[in-house]
């Protein structure tokens, strides 16, 4: 008889608090009302594209509102979601040059929020999966007085829990507390997320590389040397790998955690610190992908080992399965050595 296991993303949360009964329930409560906001995100992002029918046209909507990018009306869903919560010192996000600070008459929390709000949105004109990606720390200057930068820019070691949601064929959010990662599938009939991946570990090694090939001309010899390698023809190895890149790196990157495979956004002679950013998507991404028994670099040093010097600062990061990312990196040093 088919066995039913509704476990929703709530009683997922408290289970897990039960075996640490040191938790005081707030981390908790932050991941409860992030999954709020990634509802509220997840609808929005399904009715793109009906704007112009609906005559949501120019900057004003049928009702006269005002009608928001989808990126800033998520940057102002999280916002909206989580600063009353109580939990919260300070928090921060990739639409935000400044730091975000808690209204004063709110209550202040022990807890850091950075969020990517709606990462690849280029792509959401063309209906292809975007994402939401968060991460938390424990804020380090006294409790009780604003956060300041010094809780924002600790080492991605010092997370607590990062997490993010695909929206794509349907929503799905994965989080880490730290010890394992697991995805939940949101029901949009009863707006439920429900534990659809329990515990997911990403292959040691893929057979798929996901990187913005266009860009060959300008990379690091090492670099280049390496793609070439993972397209010759070796059974024993599992060559060649199968080129997927979808240009939304949360996408990318869970498909990569499912099936195994390495995701990379490299220094090039153009940029030299790559594109993406190491507090809203490099640092969440590669708690969660070294949670999952994976692994992330800039190349040289571990990601999650990077001192930030700044809010908004880019990082090189090839991320995936172990043995993959650890090839590219050989690649890159013993090309290095050699010129
Ligand atoms: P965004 O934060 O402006 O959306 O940019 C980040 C996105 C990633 O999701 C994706 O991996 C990358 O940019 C794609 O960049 P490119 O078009 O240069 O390949
Ligand atoms: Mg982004």
């Amino acid at each position: 008889m088919l066995k039913l296991r509704f476990m929703t993303l709530a009683r997922h949360i408290i289970e897990g608090e039960k075996m640490h009964p040191e938790a005081t329930g707030e981390l908790s409560k932050l991941l409860s009302d992030l999954s709020l906001a990634a509802k509220v995100i997840s609808l929005e992002v399904n009715k793109a594209g009906l704007a112009d029918i609906l005559g949501f046209t120019g900057s004003h909507n049928i009702h006269g509102e005002e009608v928001k990018k989808l990126d800033v009306f998520a940057h102002d869903m999280m916002f909206t979601a989580m600063d009353h919560g109580g939990h919260l010192c300070v928090m921060a996000s990739e639409e935000e040059e400044n730091l975000i600070h808690i209204p004063s008459h709110f209550k202040l929390g022990k807890y850091v929020l950075l969020f990517d709000p709606l990462d690849g949105s280029s792509n959401i004109d063309a209906n292809i999966s975007i994402g939401t990606i968060f991460s938390i720390y424990k804020r380090i200057t006294p409790d009780g007085t604003p956060g300041t930068m010094e809780d924002c820019l600790q080492l991605g070691i010092n997370q607590v829990a990062a997490g993010y949601i695909v929206y794509g064929s349907s929503t799905i959010l994965v989080y880490t507390a730290g010890h394992g990662v697991h995805g939940f599938t949101l029901d949009p009939a009863f707006g439920e997320f429900l534990l659809s991946h329990e515990n997911i570990k990403i292959p040691k090694k893929g057979r798929i590389y996901s990187i913005n090939e266009g860009n060959y001309k300008y990379w690091h010899p090492g670099l280049k040397k390496y793609i070439k390698y993972l397209q010759e023809e070796d059974e024993d190895s599992g060559r060649p790998y199968s080129s997927r890149y979808i240009g939304s790196m949360v996408a990318d990157i869970h498909r990569n955690l499912l099936y195994g495979g390495i995701f990379m956004y490299p220094a090039d002679s153009r940029n030299p610190n790559g594109k993406l950013r190491l507090m809203y998507e490099c640092n969440p991404m590669s708690f969660i992908v070294e949670a999952a028994g994976g692994r992330a670099s800039d190349g040289k040093q571990r990601i999650l080992e990077i001192k930030p010097e700044k809010l908004h600062q880019r990082v090189p990061i090839f991320i995936g399965s172990a043995e993959d990312v650890k090839l590219v990196e050989n690649f890159i040093h013993s090309e290095k050595l050699g010129s």
